[in-house]
């Protein structure tokens, strides 16, 4: 076995909003969907003074939907098991995010008072199965409940590595080879609070470094306080794959100067078709009607974009676009 010394440098992504952030914005239209369902089991407000009681603050519904800030608080060691409408599965990059609501410290935008959360997955309900976590954050000083900020850039694959609005980004290919698991249909994400606590109730990362993060937290927002879990990769059905065909289809794909986005009549009576950057960031937009819309991307760098295409009545569709 060697001994590697544990270094002060960064070794993970920084907090959202930083250089190689790879935190994700709550409006972004890499997000496809949301968490439809939520159980929540309470831990202590204080796991080391269980006289206190469980946290209370909020409830399962709350973790429902968008990333709006409305939060369901976990307890020490308490846990939120999400459910969704389509499974989740192993598509390129990250392939679903998790959004909890902490802040940034004030003077240094690198620091933010976190707290922190294990993510596991499943695809039948009963075998969960945990991304492995790593924490260099220091463990010989308690963070204590208010005051103390943490740098994202020691933390690694940890729910609410990140600030409000950010949802921390979740790989599945990470699980893959993972007896009992399959990753191209996960039914079910699971969320356990960590402790944080350097003695008695102590919580691990994967290499068995102790996790610090702010204990105790003696208030009904105890432990992690989850906002809401949002879906990159999602199984579709066959019955809307082939809607999408007959409603518009978007050629050539990759292109250089000029792609045509051709729109069904019916469909397409008016709409629009917005370019965003993989981050969702807009770059620009066009209307859309009925037959064929010639729209130029010359000027557009490299890259890969996505094209967020909605009809008169609202109806949504995503599709990446690689220009060269
Ligand atoms: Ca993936
Ligand atoms: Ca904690
Ligand atoms: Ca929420």
């Amino acid at each position: 076995m060697i001994l590697l010394p544990i270094t002060g440098h960064a070794q993970y992504a920084p907090q959202a909003g930083l250089s190689g952030s790879d935190a994700i914005p709550g409006t972004s239209s890499l997000i496809v969907g949301w968490a439809s369902g939520c159980t929540v089991q309470r831990g202590y407000m204080d796991i080391a003074d269980t006289t206190m009681g469980l946290a209370t603050s909020g409830d399962s519904t709350l973790a429902l939907g968008p990333a709006d800030g409305a939060l369901v608080s976990l307890g020490d060691s308490g846990m939120a098991v999400l459910t969704f409408k389509h499974p989740v599965y192993d598509g390129p990059g990250p392939d679903f995010a998790v959004f909890e609501n902490g802040f940034r410290d004030p003077a240094d935008s690198a620091m933010a008072f976190l707290e922190l959360a294990f993510v596991e997955v499943s695809s039948d309900g009963v075998n969960y199965f945990r991304f492995p976590a790593n924490s260099l954050t220091q463990d010989t000083v308690q963070i204590p409940m208010a005051g103390v900020y943490m740098d994202a850039s020691k933390i690694n694959n940890l729910a609410g590595k990140y600030v409000g609005g950010f949802g921390t980004p979740f790989d599945l290919s990470e699980l893959s080879g993972t007896a009992g698991l399959d990753i191209s249909h996960i039914t079910h994400i699971r969320l356990i609070d960590v402790i944080g606590a350097l003695s008695g109730h102590v919580t691990r990362d994967s290499a068995g470094r102790m996790i610090n993060d702010p204990f105790p937290t003696t208030i009904p927002t105890s432990g992690f306080d989850l906002d809401a879990v949002g879906v990159i990769h999602e199984v579709g059905t066959g019955v809307i794959d082939i809607q999408k065909t007959a409603v518009y289809h978007v050629y050539p794909n990759p292109a250089r100067d000029r792609i045509q986005v051709f729109c069904q009549t019916g469909f397409f009576a008016s709409g629009t078709v917005r370019i965003t950057d993989m981050a969702g960031v807009e770059i620009c937009g066009f209307a859309l009607t009925s037959g064929g819309n010639e729209i130029g991307i010359a000027l557009l760098p490299s890259g890969t974009y996505l094209l967020n295409i909605t009809n008169q009545t609202g109806e949504k569709w995503v599709e990446r676009l690689v220009k060269y």
